[in-house]
């Protein structure tokens, strides 16, 4: 493979590890866990791991288990920058504990656990994929792992490599599974421990102890150096309106961050929109009339966010598809049968409520065709194929033309759509996921040997210096709650939408009528690997708001 001379610098780089994860590690258990709502139906559903202490890690004598052990590792969902690192950091704390353990990575995702699809990881196989981007050291899948035959075909695969943990590296439903599966090893003495690792580039899987899920920096460290440079562009022609949709799913956080890095114009954040109960209508009208301020002072110009789940919480829209998934499962073969999107739509018509039927019919089509499209293997709808981008551009200009003709706007509109997401799931992660990531690895590779199952591997204090950090375990039922899926109540860890009243909104919401109508942009430029560690090592605007 020939490498770029950026990835063979990188090569070399060492992660910087917590101080307690530079030698021997002394566990401190804390108190005692409850889940975050609903204890009583979680403890139900995980007698066995329900309720254990949180740990953190110290400097101290060891208790880890020297025997040697066999692990293995899945990569779980859509790719996030510093995954192989994750990979690196366990293999190194493992072989650290003794060099004969070994380490295999399920290919594909979950699937390759029940397929019994692995390879074993050497030395030359982590050393190639250090500090790079990418999950396609033993690649990920979407497959979820929720059926007792499902563990216990993984189980029969474990058993057969002598592997005796799993490392579930996932978001909040592939960390959901994990803990079940924990569970469900543990209540049958299978000798199989599972830990998870918080990952997400969307940022939605944190809480109280997990501060940060890891592949957000690196992430929106691209989409900002993208939108800033779009700004530049912006200012320096000054003829065009920016749609920028950004990958995120339901959660805003990463339109948020990019907001705080790059200050645009316009950022629409979909929990507002639901809380404030507005139409489709009300997010363009808003949208519009500072067009027409900025215009009004010559600007015929700018930059506007979009979360990628915004028409999810349109209140009209959530309804719509709910009915929609609803009606997909239960009529799927019907709908695909049909040749044209034409036939699809009025079949589709003919099934929803007339209510709903109405709004569908009022949608335009391409966008209504987009609401049809298979969901993914948990459901939903997926959201990255919808371009809310280019319907709100017509939806402006058409809200423009009105006002135009009214009087209230006298400008001229020209807008470009854009949607950032894949250019940044598999960058090179930055030093702060390079070390974040590794960390957690380390952590994980800690908690198998003192031979702890479902916890994630946990790093905090992430505003400090690597070195202050602290790692340890949360127990994963701690972020336990029972929700609606599929029409019945599951245990599921708790998805952490932006908070409205939390400080990384509070910043956006003080500051977003002067970025509006002033032009106030910055611009991050590329993230910096090598350098001041002011310029390369900090983390998001995000994470230094929620500390202040
Ligand atoms: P995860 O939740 O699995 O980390 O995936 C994140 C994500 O990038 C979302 O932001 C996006 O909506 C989705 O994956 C797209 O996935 P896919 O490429 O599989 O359609």
């Amino acid at each position: 493979m020939i490498k770029s001379p950026l990835q063979i610098a990188r090569e070399s780089y060492s992660p910087k590890l917590p101080k307690a994860l530079k030698g021997s590690v002394k566990i401190v258990e804390g108190k005692n866990t409850e889940s975050v709502a609903d204890q009583s139906d979680i403890q139900k559903l995980f007698p066995n791991t329900y309720g254990m202490p949180v740990l953190s890690f110290e400097a101290g004598d060891s208790s880890a288990n020297n025997e040697v052990m066999n692990v293995g590792l899945i990569l779980s969902g859509g790719q996030a920058p510093g995954g192989h690192n994750v990979i690196s950091g366990i293999y190194d704390g493992l072989k650290k504990l003794n060099p004969a353990n070994k380490v295999y990575g399920f290919l594909g995702g979950p699937g390759g656990l029940v397929d019994n699809k692995y390879m074993e990881l050497t030395d030359d196989i982590v050393d190639h994929y250090r500090n790079t981007g990418g999950f396609d050291i033993i690649g990920s899948g979407r497959t979820k792992l929720e059926e007792e035959a499902q563990f216990d075909k993984g189980l029969e695969n474990c058993k057969a490599l002598g592997i005796n943990a799993l490392v579930i590296i996932g978001g909040d439903d592939s960390n959901t599974n994990a803990c079940v599966l924990a569970e469900y090893y543990k209540q049958k003495n299978a000798g199989v421990q599972v830990i998870g690792c918080p990952k997400t580039i969307d940022g939605d899987l944190k809480n109280e102890m997990i501060e940060t899920s890891f592949g957000f920096d690196t992430a929106c460290k691209v989409y900002s150096e993208l939108i800033g440079n779009i700004q530049r562009d912006a200012n320096s022609a000054k003829k065009y309106w920016h749609f920028i949709k950004l990958m995120g799913r339901s959660a805003s956080h990463i339109a948020l961050e990019c907001a705080l890095q790059t200050q645009p114009n316009v950022t629409i954040i979909s929990e507002e929109v639901e809380a404030n109960n507005m139409t489709l209508d009300q997010v363009v009208e808003y949208i519009a009339n500072i067009v027409a301020k900025r215009a009004a002072n010559g600007e015929n110009f700018g930059t506007v966010l979009i979360p990628e789940g915004l028409v999810e919480f349109i209140p009209a829209m959530k309804k719509l598809i709910s009915e929609l998934n609803d009606l997909l499962a239960h009529h799927e073969e019907e709908v695909n049968a049909f040749e044209s999107n034409k036939e699809k739509r009025e079949f589709v018509v003919t099934k929803l409520s007339p209510e709903m039927a109405e709004v569908f019919k009022s949608l335009p089509n391409t966008f209504a065709n987009q609401l049809m499209l298979d969901r993914d293997p948990h459901g939903n709808v997926q959201v990255s194929m919808i371009e809310t981008e280019k319907l709100l551009i017509d939806m402006v200009k058409a809200k423009l033309k009105k006002m135009k003709k009214a009087g209230l706007y006298a400008g001229k509109f020209s807008a470009q759509g854009h949607f950032f997401g894949y250019e940044g799931r598999c960058a090179s992660p930055s030093n702060f996921d390079a070390d974040y990531c590794y960390s957690l690895g380390y952590t994980a590779s800690v908690l198998i040997a003192e031979g702890k199952t479902g916890y994630m591997a946990s790093v905090r204090n992430l505003t400090a210096s690597a070195d202050e950090w602290i790692a340890g375990g949360v127990p994963v039922t701690m972020m336990m709650n029972m929700e609606r899926r599929h029409g019945a109540m599951k245990p599921v860890i708790q998805k952490a939408l932006v908070l409205l009243d939390g400080a990384p909104f509070k910043a956006l919401a003080d500051n977003r009528e002067d970025w509006a109508i002033n032009t106030k942009y910055v611009y991050p430029g590329p993230i910096q690997y090598f350098g001041p560690t002011e310029v390369c090592d900090l983390p998001t605007k995000t994470l230094i708001e929620e500390s202040k």
